[in-house]
């Protein structure tokens, strides 16, 4: 494909809110300085290649809605015209970033050994492009979901084969992740997790999960890979009992097999919906357990069920977010990825770009918001004042193990001691935060 298929669509600049420009941002400048770095530096965006570049538009009751001059992308020619279009989107977003699973990039082949050849072929076409056009790998993945051999899982399969085959398959999307300069390698639990307990041994899975992870440690290690390794919790879909349920859950298993130090997590707003966890309780969970990574910024429709992978459009629920990965000290390694697809019936090329215009508009909105709050301080100060009383000596020693239960309740007899409640101001606060979004 020698023509660019966004036709006619100029590259999306910086033209301040009172632009109607249709192809503007009118909040995402990405040189504006916020807390001492550009929104660049601080957002660091990326746009995901499966949504936007592989997926046909098909739902439950009809099939393909997009026509995509690279479908079915089965030859190499084709996944180098998706390449091709991928690039000129990221150049017409100005998005320093994207995301990719091997199967999103290369032709599938007949074994194991032909994928790897054609994902080593695509991954030369991208380093050219990489180095042309300064696009940037926010991280890699395996797909280990897709594919039937999957079905029953890929770590935690009960066939050792199936097993294999995905260790094998995670080696070579690690590999092409370093190659590329990943700053990131992700593990999302695509079939790891149950359908029913009837033929599930839940023990034996966990043993197979937790080696399987630790084999990516030790990878990552041996290969000097510098990036972070992140797991993507997820409730359910497509299993109905996923193993990497929430924040929670992932770092019970991470503390099981000895993880706790070597990976982090890649948190999406969606999947923390899915969980019955707001997104800003996942981010913060993952703060202060040490574990927060990178975000996938997508959420889900509030009345359905399941993943419905949406682009975010709502500023208050985005600023909370940032609000408090601002607070953990922001992204390291991490960034902004929209793992976000369009609805079916958004068939123009140009839907693309819209959609992910407007996305980065309200992450720069929410972003520029939640910086506020943190400049401000009175929420932080807040929460600083309410856990006070702890600094004082005894409560000091209640909490370092100086004083235990016979101790404590001694204490509390002598001093006849009758604690007073005091209002938790939800609202106060809630009103707060309405002055910056
Ligand atoms: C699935 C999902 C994945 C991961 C990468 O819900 O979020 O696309 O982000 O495998
Ligand atoms: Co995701």
């Amino acid at each position: 494909m020698t023509q660019c298929y966004f036709q006619n669509i100029p590259d999306i600049t910086y033209e301040g809110p009172n632009s109607t420009n249709t192809f503007a941002y009118r909040h995402y400048d990405p040189s504006e300085v916020v807390m001492g770095k550009t929104m660049a530096e601080h957002l660091r965006l990326a746009v995901c290649y499966w949504h936007n570049f592989v997926w046909p538009g098909n739902d439950p009751f009809g099939g393909q809605t997009f026509e995509r001059p690279w479908f079915p992308a089965d030859s190499m020619e084709l996944a180098k015209a998706k390449a091709d279009a991928a690039f000129d989107m990221f150049r017409i977003l100005n998005v320093p970033y994207f995301c990719f699973h091997d199967a999103d990039v290369r032709p599938e082949g007949q074994s194991f050994a032909e994928n790897t050849r054609n994902l080593n072929e695509i991954a030369d076409y991208f380093a050219d492009k990489m180095e042309e056009t300064g696009t940037k790998l926010l991280w890699g993945t395996a797909n280990l979901f897709s594919h039937r051999r999957y079905m029953g899982g890929a770590a935690s399969n009960p066939d050792p084969d199936v097993f294999a085959f995905g260790a094998a398959t995670v080696k070579t999307c690690m590999d092409v992740t370093h190659r590329l300069n990943g700053e990131n390698y992700v593990l999302w639990g695509g079939r790891e997790g149950y359908e029913t307990l009837l033929n599930t041994d839940l023990r034996h899975e966990d043993q197979q999960l937790g080696r399987f992870m630790n084999m990516v440690v030790e990878y990552k290690h041996k290969i000097g890979f510098k990036g972070a390794l992140l797991i993507e919790p997820k409730p359910q879909e497509p299993t109905k009992h996923q193993y990497d349920y929430d924040v929670a859950t992932v770092y019970g298993f991470l503390k099981r097999h000895g993880l706790e130090n070597e990976i982090k997590l890649n948190l999406e707003q969606g999947h923390a919906i899915l969980a019955g966890h707001s997104f800003e309780h996942e981010i913060a969970m993952a703060q202060s357990l040490g574990l927060f990574g990178s975000i996938d910024m997508n959420r889900n429709d509030y009345q359905s069920g399941w993943d419905t992978d949406q682009f975010p459009n709502n500023v208050p629920e985005v600023a909370l977010a940032y609000y408090y990965i601002l607070q953990g000290g922001g992204f390291s390694t991490g960034g902004t990825n929209f793992d976000a697809k369009l609805r079916r019936q958004s068939i123009d090329p140009e839907d693309l770009i819209l959609a992910h215009a407007g996305a980065i508009d309200v992450c720069a909105r929410g972003f520029k918001a939640a910086a506020k709050m943190i400049e401000d301080g009175t929420m932080a100060d807040f929460v600083t004042d309410r856990y006070a009383g702890w600094q004082g000596e005894t409560a000091a020693k209640m909490l370092n193990g100086e004083m235990d239960l016979d101790q404590i309740a001694q204490m509390v007899e002598t001093t006849d001691l009758r604690p007073e409640p005091k209002s938790g101001k939800q609202e106060y606060l809630e009103n707060v935060i309405n002055r910056f979004v």
